[in-house]
């Protein structure tokens, strides 16, 4: 009996000892009931996907998520300190299914400067669990949730200044599985848009700042996929075989812009209509809200590069919202005949066209020679929409650059036209244009190399333009 009555009071002594405990900690770590087993949730970076779950039945799913605040790429020659979720923009992709039972654990590394906390989009619970996680750097937090509703969820930081942590890369998806799986498919990829907001322009060299000012009047610099211009183009592009079904989990980090995703070439046979359960087809451009996402599957019938692109169009050529899609295997001439030809939409070399931009960096040229050879890639990026490759120009709306007798009668106005644009009634080679040149984001170097090149192409007049010819033309 005494001993019976011993054992009691040290129970409740050591209950009394761990809740005092679990007071002074207020990192909320032990949600976990003793002897429930947890399986650990495979996470990726994107553009993965975590494998399918099949038929599982609702289990106990750990998930252990990382905050890494650290400094990267956003475009050639610009980078940015982002706030990642697993080390990537957007953060790892979560995967499990309806009725699982998750216990969350977020860490925040301790090399960060700041708190943070996590929203998941696919929580029943206050703040969708931003009231549990707000976390110091080098803590953890731990909080456990069930979801109930099937369907592709964003997740983000809500620490104060929620707009600043967001703009920085603090989002990314959960997908909730539903009980009856997906049909299956081939391919599987995650591609996540967000604005971001830089102290300079879209292609300004060196480190930039988050520029609150612009965020707030949402008029960003960047509007990228997966965190970057260029994260999937060229090599790092996604890729399928003729034939093989593709499904995109896309999401909207924003923080402000909803986003017309449009891949450009192909339709969606289905699309989960904001990542719901609703199923569309027959869709060209699916809108994606700022903190939202749609699923989008489609076949892929014939080879060609298909453009993933925000269709605000400007989005995409000006300030990065642009991937790609590579499908290799054979022609199928009975559903298309034409051409393939990356260059209708990309620039030479394989470079995006980035009109009118400074996005190509490019080293300094050590002798005219250079500077015709820089100077072909600025025209191809920024002058032949208008005056097309062969410098003839358009009847009636471009003038000629080829034979140019007015560029060829004044080099120092030709400098001008580049550094400020022209407007107004001019005439070359015996007809009159009246339009608008719009003044062109290049640099000094880039204005120098695009005019030798030109003067030395098309029959003109020849001679070089130095970069020190132009920074001193003023008007
Ligand atoms: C959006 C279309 C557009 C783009 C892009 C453009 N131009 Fe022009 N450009 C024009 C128009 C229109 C005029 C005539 C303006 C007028 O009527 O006042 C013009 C005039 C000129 C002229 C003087 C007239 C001539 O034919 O000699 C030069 C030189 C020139 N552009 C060079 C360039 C170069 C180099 C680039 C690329 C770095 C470029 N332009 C990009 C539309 C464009
Ligand atoms: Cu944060």
């Amino acid at each position: 009996m005494k001993k019976r009555f011993l054992t009691i009071t040290a129970i409740i002594a050591l209950f009394s000892l761990s809740i005092l405990i679990s007071a002074f900690n207020n990192e909320n770590k032990d949600t976990k009931t003793d002897g429930v087993k947890f399986t650990q949730a495979e996470l990726t970076h994107p553009p993965f996907v975590p494998q399918a779950l099949g038929n599982r039945k609702p289990s106990n799913i750990r998930v252990d998520l990382e905050i890494i605040e650290k400094e990267g790429p956003i475009a050639n020659g610009v980078s940015y300190t982002f706030w990642t979720f697993g080390g990537t923009v957007p953060g790892s992709f979560i995967r499990v299914k309806e009725g699982d039972f998750v216990e969350f654990h977020l860490k925040n590394n301790p090399n960060n400067k700041l708190p943070h906390n996590i929203d998941l989009h696919a929580v029943t619970g206050q703040g969708g669990g931003a009231a549990s996680s707000l976390t110091a750097p080098g803590h953890e937090s731990v909080f456990s949730f069930r979801v109930i509703n099937p369907g592709l969820y964003v997740y983000h930081c809500a620490t104060a200044p929620v707009g600043m942590h967001i703009a920085n890369g603090m989002y990314g998806l959960i997908l909730v599985e539903p009980k009856v799986p997906m049909p299956k498919v081939d391919k599987e990829y995650y591609v996540m848009q967000g604005d971001f907001y830089t102290a300079g322009a879209n292609g300004d060299q060196g480190l930039q700042p988050f520029d609150m000012s612009k965020a707030i009047k949402e008029q960003p610099d960047y509007v990228v996929f997966n965190g970057a211009t260029g994260a999937i183009t060229g090599d790092k592009s996604l890729t399928a075989k003729v034939g093989e079904k593709v499904r995109i989990y896309i999401g909207n980090g924003g923080p402000n812009l909803v986003s017309s995703f449009h891949v450009i070439g192909e339709i969606f046979d289905n699309v989960y209509i904001e990542g719901g359960s609703l199923i569309n087809h027959n869709v060209q451009t699916t809108l994606v809200p700022a903190g939202g996402s749609a699923i989008v599957d489609f076949k892929v019938d014939v080879p060609g590069t298909f453009i993933i692109v925000d269709h605000s169009i400007f989005r995409a050529f000006n300030k990065g919202a642009i991937g790609m899609l590579k499908v290799t295997g054979p022609e199928n001439k009975d559903l298309y005949s034409g051409k393939q030809d990356d260059r209708i939409y990309l620039a030479e070399g394989g470079s995006i066209q980035t009109m009118p931009s400074v996005a190509i960096v490019q080293p300094v040229a050590k002798n005219l020679q250079e500077r015709i050879a820089y100077g072909k890639i600025v025209f191809a990026n920024n002058c032949v929409a208008c005056h097309q490759a062969d410098g003839q120009g358009l009847k009636g709306a471009f003038p000629p650059l080829a034979k140019s007798d007015y560029l060829n009668a004044d080099k120092d106005r030709a400098i001008k036209i580049l550094k400020n644009g022209l407007q107004g009634a001019i005439t070359v080679n015996g007809t009159r244009f009246d339009s608008v040149m719009p003044k062109l984001a290049l640099t000094d170097e880039q204005i120098a190399n695009v005019l030798s090149y030109i003067l030395n192409s098309f029959e003109n007049s020849g001679g070089e333009i130095t970069t020190t010819q132009v920074t001193n033309q003023h008007d």
